[in-house]
């Protein structure tokens, strides 16, 4: 096994890759996420320190997460050019991150006169204490010459829909500067701090007001050989998290730089313990595969109670900052695996966000709960009715994943359960858990009455997980979810003690509830079959039979919506993401491997691969069915779909740029699931490696109800060791 590929970055500048590499390079400590911008970027360059869970909304615009001032805003000149790759080519430039101790840093040389100077810089956000975080910017240069170094706190904030803070205001203390606003919508305290250090320079700073706020400017006299270093610590604090963090700054000193960098790195290295893959394969896919990895634990609510990750992580405003299904599908497992109390974080967070489930639900005349389908604070749906622009007519365009994506319920459910067993937590149910299950259950009853009245039950008017096909009936992946919440609240019930099953049965109204789920799970229509292959909804096998080519061809614009009333996909089969196949892939044990393979055969060659949620479903299914290749390359691309940057941008004319944490968790599951063969079943871990032939050996750890495992996979099989400590 080797132990390099800790580390990913690019030499060069270019100007088009400002955006792509402000996702690739992020920071996060699951508090907040800093995008991997320059300190000299500003908001034009999508600088963004963004705020979990803390949301706004500007008048009718789209509620979002908040974006913070940004504490780390540097700037070089020398005389009047600016040393800002924005305007001076630079001679040299570097970034890149240090996967293992998630440090981001940058190494840019300008030419000056006769000479270089050169700026190193390196920060990072703090793994042991969520509000702080830190910088240092070191200036060098090979002759003598006068530079100007100003630090600030940047107030000019990047925003979507926003402002989103109000009333800010800024003042000075000892060393460093102070920024707090509040948020327009719910008056959330925001507050900013920032402590600067300067060393090998006895330069004096002053106090500047500038269109960005407060600086502190210094005139450095820079000597060949004498680097000046300027440390910058910040703390960034909300409501009552503002008290600790001005505490820990105002005590702070340069040393605490060195404090607070062993105390981050300790962090992330219990981090990677539990969770690194090694692989004895090529270096591109261990590195992709770690990287996937480090996405996911810088953004992982590690010392929350109830908190979640967004569909596009901690990295800015795209899709509202909202949770997905994303969370339960793809990223729990993982968590589970590896690090319980996130894992038990983002359950709770859907056990708080009950109260907002059902309220949704009976706003559509429904009993039980129907989850948010873009889920901001207490469970509240941000999905818009519009959630999409028409490229051509600018106009809004009435989508239904708000309203008919009742699929997420299920998710919702089904990973409440699958992480109490995973974890042997009986208290994820008894603590709420339980609840949520039979409310699921209970909202799919009450969806699918019509269909009761029938022979057989039909779930009408949904959307699956391929969102260009809208309000279509019995899609085969939902009725599949629907029926195993349904088992699932029966599982539960029979899990509970009987003072625990009187007090859940009477939130659902009793026994009749029992007898209901048993009627609708024996009457529920499963998806018709023509040659193994399962129809993706009633009527799909009717649909114009084509190509993704031939679709894509139709485009009258490259970033056209394919899906919708009159998208160019929505009267073919082409579809968006995997729908039957992530059905196959969630449930393989209730399938024939000829069915897992008609259907693959089937499916695939239609499917665009829109969503970054497709390609690990897709993997996954190759490996089990022995078709390594292709496995490998889907895997590559959900590996490396925040390294390439190669993921859709927009969504008509909405953009949906950002971090791709499923896909990210995407990797591991194919890692694990697919190409290492794990399954639970029966409360048993077994391996059975499917390796890709380019890969010898790949070796993890995991930790399975309460018990650590040390697990080796390679062509001939596996060897699982039970460690010492769960
Ligand atoms: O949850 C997904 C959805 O399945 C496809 N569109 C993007 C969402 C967020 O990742």
């Amino acid at each position: 096994m080797t132990d390099e590929n800790w580390h990913v970055g690019a030499t060069g500048f270019d100007p088009e890759t400002i955006s792509e590499t402000g996702n690739r390079y992020l920071i996060g400590n699951g508090y907040m996420g800093y995008r991997g911008t320059l300190g000299e970027y500003t908001a034009a360059q999508q600088v963004a320190l963004n705020l979990a869970g803390v949301y706004d909304q500007h008048g009718t615009a789209w509620r979002e997460p908040v974006n913070a001032p940004n504490p780390l805003y540097i700037t070089l000149t020398a005389g009047k050019t600016p040393l800002s790759v924005l305007e001076t080519t630079p001679v040299s430039h570097q970034v890149g991150l240090d996967l293992r101790r998630a440090v981001f840093a940058r190494t840019t040389s300008f030419a000056v006169d006769a000479g270089t100077v050169t700026v190193t810089a390196s920060r990072f956000v703090s793994g042991a204490d969520r509000t702080l975080g830190a910088a240092r910017y070191t200036v060098s240069s090979t002759v003598a010459t006068p530079v100007t170094l100003t630090c600030g706190i940047d107030e000019q904030v990047w925003d979507i829909n926003g402002p989103h803070l109000v009333d800010t205001t800024h003042y000075a203390i000892t060393g460093g500067l102070v920024v707090t606003a509040v948020t327009g919508e719910l008056e959330r305290q925001v507050a900013v701090w920032q402590r600067q250090f300067l060393s090998g320079s006895d330069a004096a700073g002053t106090l500047q007001t500038t269109a960005h706020g407060l600086q502190m400017s210094y005139p450095l006299a820079l000597t060949p050989g004498v680097p000046v270093t300027l440390t910058v610590l910040f703390g960034v604090g909300v409501d009552d998290d503002r008290a600790a963090m001005v505490r820990t700054l105002s005590s702070a000193t340069v040393a605490s730089y060195d404090a607070w960098l062993a105390a981050h790195v300790a962090a992330w290295t219990k981090y990677w313990a539990a969770s690194d893959v090694r692989l004895d394969g090529p270096d591109a896919d261990q590195l992709a595969l770690r990287y996937s990895i480090y996405q996911l634990l810088a953004v992982a609510p590690h010392d929350a109670v109830a908190q979640s990750i967004p569909a596009r992580g901690l990295s800015g405003q795209t899709y509202k900052g909202a949770v997905f299904w994303d969370t339960e599908m793809f990223m729990l497992p993982f968590f589970a695996a590896t690090d319980a109390a996130t894992a038990r974080s983002l359950v709770n967070y859907r056990i708080q966000g009950l109260a907002g489930a059902k309220a949704k639900a009976a706003a559509y005349g429904f009993r039980g709960a129907f989850y948010a389908w873009e889920s901001q604070e207490h469970g509240l749906d941000a999905c818009s009715d519009y959630n999409v622009t028409d490229v051509f007519t600018k106009r809004p365009m009435r989508t239904y994943f708000k309203d008919k994506q009742v699929h997420i319920s299920g998710a919702v459910a089904l990973a409440i359960w699958r992480t109490a067993q995973w974890l042997a937590d009986d208290t994820l149910l008894t603590e709420g858990g339980a609840a949520v299950i039979l409310a699921c259950a209970e909202f799919y009853l009450d969806y699918a009455r019509q269909g009761l009245l029938r022979p057989s039950v039909s779930i009408p008017d949904v959307i699956g997980p391929d969102e260009y096909h809208e309000r279509v009936t019995d899609n085969a992946y939902t009725n599949k979810v629907v029926a195993a919440t349904w088992q699932c609240a029966l599982d539960v019930l029979a899990h509970l003690d009987a003072p625990q099953r009187e007090a859940a049965l009477a939130a659902v109204g009793g026994e009749d509830f029992v007898a209901l789920v048993h009627t609708a799970l024996a009457h529920l229509r499963r998806p018709v079959e023509q040659d193994g292959v399962l129809e993706q909804f009633a009527g799909y096998f009717k649909l114009e039979d084509c190509s993704v080519a031939d679709v894509r061809s139709r485009l009258l614009d490259p970033r056209e919506y394919w899906g919708g009333a009159y998208g160019v996909a929505a009267q073919t089969q082409v579809l968006k993401q995997a729908d039957v196949v992530m059905m196959l892939e969630e449930f393989p044990q209730d399938y024939s491997l000829a069915t897992h393979r008609a259907n693959y055969d089937y499916y695939e060659p239609r499917t665009e691969h829109g969503s970054s949620l497709s390609w690990s479903m897709y993997a996954i299914e190759a490996a089990r069915l022995g078709k390594g290749d292709a496995a490998l390359e889907f895997f590559r691309k959900t590996a490396t779909v925040d390294l390439t940057g190669q993921s859709k941008q927009w969504a008509g004319d909405i953009y949906i740029g950002g971090t791709h944490p499923a896909a990210n968790a995407g990797a591991w599951l194919v890692a694990l699931r697919g190409f290492a063969g794990m399954t639970t079943t029966a409360n048993r871990l077994a391996f059975a490696p499917h390796l890709p032939a380019d890969w010898n050996a790949m070796a993890f750890e995991v930790a399975y109800r309460n018990k650590r495992f040390a697990v080796r996979v390679t062509h001939d099989g596996a060897t699982v060791q039970e460690l010492e400590e769960a």
